[in-house]
């Protein structure tokens, strides 16, 4: 409920819900703590007033009850910290999902545009080289790996299956951008030379925004795409007709 008043758009990935109670939570705690603080500064001056304390106390407080609720209040984050955060962190990051239960995807980002890799049908990336990069092959997929040749590439347009969970490696041509999809509620750096996986499990069909989220340049403002959360008929159809028009050879065979 505060999340929509705070203009928080729509939430339509698994783990999202969870992020928006974290969000929620932060803000009705966030507002407790400014109530009670603004009420403390209030009492403070008041109480502390010069015509009732004409005279500065230099000593102020002597007892050590305030060192010990400080000790507490950082052991107390400390708890947090290491018992919590940091293993809820390690579980996001490090369980990834299996190759066969999700869908991956490579999302490279350039000046000023994502290109979204697929496997196509084998499962497996082509091998790319930097020499290969052209204007019609983007990613620099080497043509003699057999590997590559089934495998599609869509320009500012990334497919999902609804329900599905989606892997996307994220990496970059040139500079630092970032993968940022609201409706997902995930983010993620783009860096060249390091490929960064992130994944989310869309639960809602639809079409959804993703932006950069990193300055990258003049024309940063329009480096936007989108997410077509769709069923697994859908999917396959979409990838299907790209892959027509990418490998017209191995459509017209009649083994595919
Ligand atoms: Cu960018």
């Amino acid at each position: 409920m505060l999340n929509r008043f705070l203009g928080i758009v729509g939430n339509a990935s698994e783990h999202g819900l969870s992020v928006d109670h974290m969000l929620e939570v932060c803000h009705w705690f966030m507002l407790i703590l400014a109530v009670g603080w603004s009420s403390y500064l209030a009492i403070a001056l008041f109480r502390f007033r010069r015509v009732k304390n004409p005279k500065a106390d230099y000593h102020g407080v002597t007892g050590n009850a305030s060192s010990h609720a400080e000790f507490a209040l950082v052991l107390i984050e400390a708890a947090l910290l290491l018992g919590f955060a940091l293993p809820l962190w390690g579980k996001r990051v490090v369980d990834i999902p299996e190759q066969g239960e999700a869908l991956r995807v490579r999302a490279v980002g350039e000046q000023y545009a994502w290109n979204y890799h697929y496997t196509g049908p084998d499962g497996v990336f082509g091998k790319q080289n930097a020499a290969f990069v052209s204007s019609s092959n983007p990613l620099g997929l080497d043509p003699s790996d057999e590997a590559g040749k089934d495998d599609v590439v869509s320009k500012n347009e990334l497919f999902a299956v609804n329900q599905k969970p989606i892997v996307l490696e994220i990496t970059s041509k040139d500079v630092i951008h970032a993968v940022s999809i609201k409706h997902m509620r995930i983010a993620q750096d783009a860096i060249p030379g390091t490929k960064v996986p992130m994944w989310f499990r869309p639960i809602k069909a639809g079409k959804y925004e993703i932006v950069c989220a990193q300055l990258c340049g003049a024309g940063h403002y329009a480096m936007r795409s989108h997410l077509i959360v769709d069923s697994q008929e859908k999917f396959d159809e979409q990838i299907k007709e790209l892959s027509a028009m990418q490998h017209p050879a191995v459509a017209a065979s009649p083994a595919q």
